[in-house]
């Protein structure tokens, strides 16, 4: 059932990371038990379109899992130790909303109804950083299937947990629970995806164990960890940053190194582990396959 598949947007892995490393991860997905890899030869048609090639290396595990943003357990970057406190078994995700039966389904349950698969993406953070990760998991779209919302549904909305070990939540000052959202049509676009492994192990606590969403080519605020909860709306949530901030945090966040930030610009990005800069990308490179999602909608702030 759990199987791993590799999609045209996947970035050929010979390209970005050295051979015995690729390898070191098939033997560790191989060794999860329940993932059945590939052969070799189904591999070799990876597409080469230049719209999902980094043309940059896989970021070093060990930065990408103590390099952190996750307010709940802080406003610093270094909460990757505090976030083992978080218990994420048993967890269950909750549908409400506009749905066609609210439901509260076990995450195990979950994972039994949806095919397992890795997707190396960049991640582009507002803050200027930026990693490229090879995530397991599985399509957003499956998600929404899953939940199974009405016709009426604009928005889907996602919850973060709001955990006793999440020592961030005492401060008063911000809205919690973290809420992010996109548009029924955003959800449904391939590139969409809800991760539950990083470098093929499960998905580390820091980075959003159990189930976190994962949007490319949005800033990463918009990729909210530790989902409980997925609501289908028809108004437009307030999102956590934009609450926060309207002028600086936008609900659509689309990347675009040609708008900056009121404080700083956003025309380049360091990456993560090095103290090299290069040219930040519009939707962070994927505008081939996100870009016509918003056309026509001239009178929105598409990305902030
Ligand atoms: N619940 C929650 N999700 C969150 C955040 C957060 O503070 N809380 N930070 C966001 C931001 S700003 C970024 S850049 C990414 C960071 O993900 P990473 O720590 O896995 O790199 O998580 C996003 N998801
Ligand atoms: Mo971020």
């Amino acid at each position: 059932m759990n199987i791993v598949r590799r999609r045209p947007w996947d970035i050929s892995e010979r390209k970005v990371t050295p051979e015995h490393l690729a390898v070191n991860r098939r033997a560790l997905l191989a060794g999860a038990g329940a993932v059945t890899i590939l052969p070799p030869a189904a591999r070799a048609d990876v597409t080469t379109n230049p719209a999902y090639t980094p043309g940059r290396a896989i970021t070093e595990e060990k930065y990408a899992t103590t390099y952190n943003n996750y307010y709940e357990f802080g406003e610093s970057k270094n909460i990757w130790g505090d976030a083992q406190n978080l218990k994420t078994r048993p967890w269950s995700i909750q549908f409400d909303g506009l749905v066609s039966k609210p439901r509260t389904l076990g995450l195990d349950d979950l994972l039994k109804q949806v095919q397992l698969e890795e997707r190396i993406y960049r991640h582009r953070c507002v803050e200027t950083w930026a990693m490229t990760v090879p995530w397991t998991g599985f399509p957003l779209s499956a998600l929404v299937k899953l939940a199974d919302p009405l016709a009426s549904a604009k928005y889907v909305v996602f919850e973060t947990a709001q955990d006793k070990s999440m020592d961030g939540l005492n401060a008063p000052f911000y809205p919690w629970p973290y809420i992010e959202g996109v548009t029924i049509q955003e959800a449904a676009n391939d590139l969409g995806f809800i991760a539950t492994g990083l470098y093929g192990k499960p998905l580390p606590r820091q980075n959003g164990a159990p189930l976190r969403l994962t949007l490319p080519w949005k800033y990463g605020f918009k990729s909210a960890k530790a989902i409980v909860k997925v609501s289908f709306t028809e108004k437009r949530p307030a999102t956590f940053w934009e609450s926060i901030g309207p002028s600086e945090y936008g609900f659509w966040a689309n990347v675009n190194p040609a708008v900056p930030h009121p404080r700083w610009s956003q025309s380049t990005e360091r990456l993560l582990g090095s103290d090299e800069r290069i040219p930040t990308q519009i939707f962070n490179g994927y505008g081939e396959q996100v870009a016509g999602l918003y056309s026509g909608q001239t009178n929105e702030k598409l990305f902030m």
